[in-house]
């Protein structure tokens, strides 16, 4: 067993207390889980059941969007405290709400912060060679991930092996339930 005092005390407390325990991210990988066979199928290019990298290109930012839907359905409050964060930090006239001037330095600010590390010569846009670094760094950012969750290492994914690694896949992180 993997949490051998939490099933103790789960199993003390009454049905009703286990599932209110539960977290709004706990749930929506229980949902995203029972969302899997429909997203492994749509990546599944060949058609073998399983995925390998090439496919996992795919499947990965679907089960992240997927997840961030069930998760905000779940708990709305999430989105609204980003939403929040990103005017407090971006309002500059203080009206409360960003206008189309803020937002542009909002999204630069993003975009920057998306090619940091490599616009070598810092004149904020991504010449061919550092375009193509850029590539080679997120392909292999893409086989780490992929193996990483490939815990026999055949270079395929099950749905075993995704259901395992579904957190690490979809971003979303369960805090452990404090006793
Ligand atoms: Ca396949
Ligand atoms: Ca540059
Ligand atoms: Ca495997």
């Amino acid at each position: 067993m993997r949490y051998p005092v939490v099933a103790f005390l789960i199993s003390l407390a009454p049905a009703a207390f286990a599932q209110e325990a539960k977290s709004p991210q706990e749930e929506a990988l229980k949902k995203l889980a029972a969302d899997l066979p429909r997203l492994m199928k749509a990546a599944d290019a060949d058609g073998n059941g399983t995925l390998n990298v090439a496919e996992f290109r795919a499947f990965a930012p679907e089960v992240v969007k997927a997840g961030e839907t069930i998760l905000n359905a779940l708990d709305p409050s999430l989105a609204k405290k980003k939403a929040d964060k990103d005017v407090k930090k971006y309002d500059q006239n203080a009206d409360g709400k960003l206008d189309d001037e803020e937002k542009k330095v909002m999204d630069e600010e993003a975009r920057l912060k998306s090619i940091k590390g490599f616009d070598w010569d810092r004149d904020g846009k991504l010449s061919e060679k550092e375009k193509t670094a850029m590539g080679w760094a997120a392909e292999g950012d893409l086989i780490y991930r992929h193996r990483k969750v490939d815990t026999d290492a055949n270079g395929e994914l099950s749905s075993a092996e995704i259901e395992a690694g579904l957190s690490s896949i979809s971003g979303i992180k369960v805090k452990k339930a404090k006793p």
